[in-house]
């Protein structure tokens, strides 16, 4: 079973392996996997055909209760979100079902590749600790720095994932700031300007867990001469939505000082949802907006796909559309979030179920409950 002490050397462990190794491909697997018939055969190949290719098999399910074996229903083409979590992407394994296709990242503990080649390409970042994070840095790092990554069809292995009850901690406690700081690390140096999409979207590290010597890592990325992150979306993930942003995007929590009151969702996330304010938190999340360059307040932890909208009495968070008035909103000199009807949200210390402070929408005026500062 894996404990968050015996993973804590995770990335330097298996560098240890790699190091050790004199074999040709060395191949990654977690304890908890089992291997079936003809699994290895096509990942050598495709590794013989070109030691580029980074390769993942189809990783099934192996039942976390019963043991029972699932074909299907686990991992394959593999993407990501803003937060850094992972996303399903597209696959392309051909008419047939049966080909190779590209994946935009890959399971950070299920892969193959040519020993040398990994090497060349700086491994795991030494400075990662637990889980969580290094799937997207080596397969950022791969792509950008000439590799590929590959998901085969009819390399089968079956893994056990972890149930619900593990990722609440109900079993063991889950390292969340750790994991965070890993797909931090992941933002700061391989995503370019798009790291504040990650760090809008994330809660920002404690002051007693700093992010680490990122140095070397830019170091690594400057000799391998990697390309940019923007020709990474372009090319690998032109699927994925970017939202547009420039170095005058402003995000952050919408704060009123008198209160101390924050915008938050509240946990909203359906269309026509009420949202509305709570004690700041600083923690991003929840309370994280950025103003995009149509005037639309975009929720990060949401994708940035969910936009704050103006529903005559309350406000709430609907899908992110242009052209849709109710989600325009301008910030303007005065501080005041000022919707295209040309009223202005307040926040008051009227207690609901939901929080100690109240969101009200109201005539517009020179008042300190109407103001917003971002944070
Ligand atoms: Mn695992």
């Amino acid at each position: 079973m894996e404990t968050a002490e015996r993973e804590e050397a995770t990335a330097e462990a298996r560098m240890e392996g790699v190091w050790r190794s004199d074999a040709p491909v060395t191949i990654f697997l977690d304890s908890h996997i089992e291997a079936t018939r003809g699994w290895i055969e096509p990942i050598l190949a495709r590794i013989a055909e070109d030691k580029r290719h980074v390769v993942v098999p189809s990783i099934d399910t192996i039942g976390a209760e019963d043991m029972v074996y699932r074909v299907g229903g686990g991992l394959g083409v593999l993407g990501f979100s803003w937060t850094l979590g992972q996303d399903p992407y597209m696959a392309d394994t051909g008419p047939d079902g049966s080909h190779p296709a590209k994946s935009p990242v890959m399971a950070g503990g299920l892969f193959a590749s040519d020993t040398r080649e990994f090497l060349r390409l700086g491994g795991y970042d030494p400075e990662m600790r637990l889980y969580g994070g290094e799937e997207m840095e080596i397969g950022f790092r791969t792509w950008m720095c000439g590799g590929d990554i590959e998901y085969l069809p009819c390399s089968h292995v079956g893994h056990i994932f972890r149930t619900p009850a593990y990722w609440k901690g109900q079993v063991y406690k889950v390292p969340g700031e750790e994991i965070s700081r890993n797909k931090l690390r992941t933002a700061e140096v391989w995503m370019d300007e798009y790291k504040s999409l990650v760090q809008f979207a994330s809660s920002p590290l404690p002051a007693s867990l700093p992010i680490g010597d990122l140095e070397p890592r830019r170091q690594l990325r400057q000799k391998l001469q990697c390309k940019d992150f923007r020709w990474y979306l372009q090319t690998v993930t032109p699927h994925l939505f970017v939202p547009k942003i420039s170095p005058q995007t402003k995000g952050g929590a919408l704060r009123n000082q008198v209160l101390d009151a924050c915008l938050d969702t509240l946990g909203s996330r359906l269309p026509g949802d009420t949202i509305g304010c709570y004690p700041c938190h600083g923690q991003h999340g929840t309370q994280a907006f950025v103003e995009d360059e149509s005037g639309l307040l975009r929720v990060p932890q949401l994708g940035y796909k969910m936009c704050l909208s103006m529903e005559n009495s309350f406000v709430s968070v609907r899908p992110c559309q242009e052209k849709d008035e109710r989600l325009k909103w301008s910030l303007d000199s005065n501080l005041h979030i000022r919707s295209s009807q040309g009223t202005c949200l307040q926040a008051s210390d009227q207690a609901s179920t939901r929080s100690p402070f109240t969101l009200n929408v109201g005539t517009c005026q020179d008042d300190k409950s109407q103001e917003w500062h971002w944070s």
